[in-house]
């Protein structure tokens, strides 16, 4: 069957506004633009693209992290949390791990802005992204039957932003040297964050201060990674998703 993937973004002022990612059918193509369409014409532009093409190998089929609520009094007891399970699955000390997450929360780049993509942090807590300004995107992903799985996670009160999260780690943690994900949103009134780690979605709220418009993605690597197969496999190759219920 011929599948294609769609990217679409939207900016203003050369500030990123909305995106969407897919791999869809082509019977599927003409619905889904539409859908597309209308989603990042939700919010004000004066730019947007939407970018169709073949996918031209077989994407892999994987099963999804499965999800695990994780709620908290304040901040301060997620940011706990958060540190130990990215501790116990990276083996990084917990102050380090703190030092990290306090540079996603103050804007990752070096110029103090949000990363387009993410923070990759190796086991010695070295930052080895190939640009700091733009990090790794985790792109060409979607979930088989999205539409079904988006209405399965909006009955147990999750969102839209869970489903792409849920895909893009599900996508990382499938690659055997990533040890684990951190991310919060850069959205300032969206405060649910997770950690993943092999086979898990540990989903946080609050990960993040309210009105914090800085938030973005670390990568914890193994030492001695190949950088240019992990930016291929992230960015360039496509996997559907499998979507698993938690028990
Ligand atoms: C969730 O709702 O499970 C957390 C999603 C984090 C989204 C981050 C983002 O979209 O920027």
């Amino acid at each position: 069957m011929k599948l294609f993937s769609i990217k679409g973004r939207s900016s203003i002022d050369g500030k990123h506004q909305s995106g969407a990612e897919r791999i869809v059918s082509e019977k599927e193509l003409e619905n889904v633009l539409t859908q597309i369409n209308k989603r990042l014409t939700r919010k004000p532009f004066d730019y947007l693209s939407i970018k169709v093409s073949l996918i031209k190998k077989q994407p892999c089929v994987i099963k999804s992290l499965k999800i695990v609520d994780v709620c908290a009094d304040n901040v301060g007891e997620a940011t706990e949390k958060a540190v130990k399970l990215l501790h116990s699955a990276t083996g990084l000390s917990e102050e380090k791990i703190k030092k990290l997450i306090k540079t996603v929360h103050t804007g990752a780049s070096p110029d103090g802005n949000n990363m387009r993509g993410a923070m990759i942090v190796d086991q010695k807590g070295e930052r080895i992204e190939l640009d700091p300004y733009r990090g790794v995107r985790t792109t060409e992903i979607d979930f088989i039957d999205r539409d079904e799985v988006l209405k399965k996670l909006e009955e147990k009160g999750y969102t839209e932003r869970t489903a792409d999260a849920l895909a893009v780690s599900s996508k990382n943690m499938n690659y055997p040297d990533i040890t684990a994900e951190f991310c919060t949103s850069d959205e300032p009134d969206y405060l649910t964050g997770y950690i993943a780690v092999k086979g898990y979605y540990y989903r946080i709220t609050p990960l993040k201060t309210e009105g914090n418009t800085k938030g973005g993605r670390i990568y914890f690597v193994k030492n001695g990674i190949n950088l240019k197969k992990l930016y291929n496999y992230l960015e360039k190759e496509a996997v559907l998703i499998e979507y698993t219920e938690t028990d």
